[in-house]
């Protein structure tokens, strides 16, 4: 080796080592390693913040960093473990108390209700947060092709399940289920989403299909569904069946209604360093009438 090449291997070694250490120190802090970088090229939105003037969480955080129980308890292995999930063909069921039941694939879906870009808060009942540019559309428009009968008082989400392709805890009573009131299913808020950064949602963050509302911990928002329900009596959750005495049924975000084991008057946002305060409804007031005359400790 000439002097030359060893002072430039050793330049580069020293600037991998840097990169190295800085990358390790970064998913310290943002809660762990990238997923395969290919996800991510090419990531689009509209924007660089949402209407609160908060910076969108990167596109490498919201893919690597996730709560997906049917793959893993561990949010970091969840991209991984959800690689090679197959997520097409897939038809999602709109059945119960309905006047035109139906069955749609997501590509039907997709080229009725022409998803557009949302960006939401979304906060985890654990105290930590992030800002997504999801694509979707909203739940009203399928919830109006189907219609509900006048008895359709509340609507049930069931997600899928398959443990062959899903290594995670198989004692948990899955596949996964959620519910919401008909006008919180209703609201404009509410959305089916089929994208994140324009490009089509990765398994990990509930591909093909899922839902969000972003007023409420994101527990509610079931990925990956297959099955809507619309239905007379108030549903049973995954979590309130699990644990009644720390998860309800309506789940909105609120800094005054603390879980038993996370304050929620604060919350980390992944990719920031200092905390900040936890907004009732996420920061979504205009959800505030839905609830008018409601206790929300009671109905946490
Ligand atoms: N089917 C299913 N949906 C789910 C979950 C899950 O484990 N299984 N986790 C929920 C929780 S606790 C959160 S915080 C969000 C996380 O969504 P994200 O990984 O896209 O950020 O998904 C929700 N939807
Ligand atoms: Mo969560």
């Amino acid at each position: 080796m000439t002097p030359e090449s060893l002072y430039v291997s050793r330049r580069a070694f020293l600037a991998g080592a840097a990169m190295a250490a800085a990358g390790a120190a970064l998913a310290a802090c943002t809660g762990g390693p990238a997923t395969s970088p290919s996800f991510c090229d090419g990531a689009t939105a509209s924007v660089s913040h949402d209407e609160l003037g908060d910076a969108l969480t990167s596109c490498q955080d919201i893919t690597s960093y996730n709560n997906f129980y049917e793959f893993s308890y561990g949010k970091e292995s969840v991209a991984r473990l959800a690689q090679g999930f197959k997520t097409s063909p897939w038809t999602v069921t709109v059945s119960g108390l309905v006047d035109k039941p139906g069955r749609f694939s997501v590509g039907e879906l997709i080229q009725r209700h022409q998803p557009a870009e949302r960006v939401y808060r979304m906060r985890c009942v654990e105290a930590w947060s992030m800002v997504v540019p999801w694509t979707g559309f909203p739940l009203a428009q399928l919830l109006e092709d189907v219609q509900p009968k006048a008895e359709a008082k509340f609507v049930r989400f069931v997600s899928f399940y398959d443990a062959k392709q899903m290594p995670g805890d198989s004692s948990l009573p899955f596949p996964y289920f959620e519910g919401l009131r008909l006008d919180e299913a209703r609201h404009d808020l509410t959305i089916l989403a089929t994208g994140l950064y324009g490009k089509p949602l990765p398994p990990q963050d509930g591909a093909p299909i899922r839902l969000v509302v972003p007023w409420k911990y994101g527990f509610k928002s079931a990925k990956s569904i297959l099955g809507i329900e619309l239905v007379d009596k108030q549903p049973t959750t995954f979590w309130s069946t699990l644990a009644p005495s720390e998860y309800g049924f309506y789940a909105n975000v609120n800094p005054n209604v603390d879980h038993p084991r996370w304050s929620q008057a604060s919350e980390r946002r992944i990719g920031v360093l200092e905390r900040r305060e936890t907004l009732l409804f996420n920061g979504y007031d205009e959800v505030a009438p839905l609830y008018a005359g409601m206790d929300l400790a009671e109905n946490y």
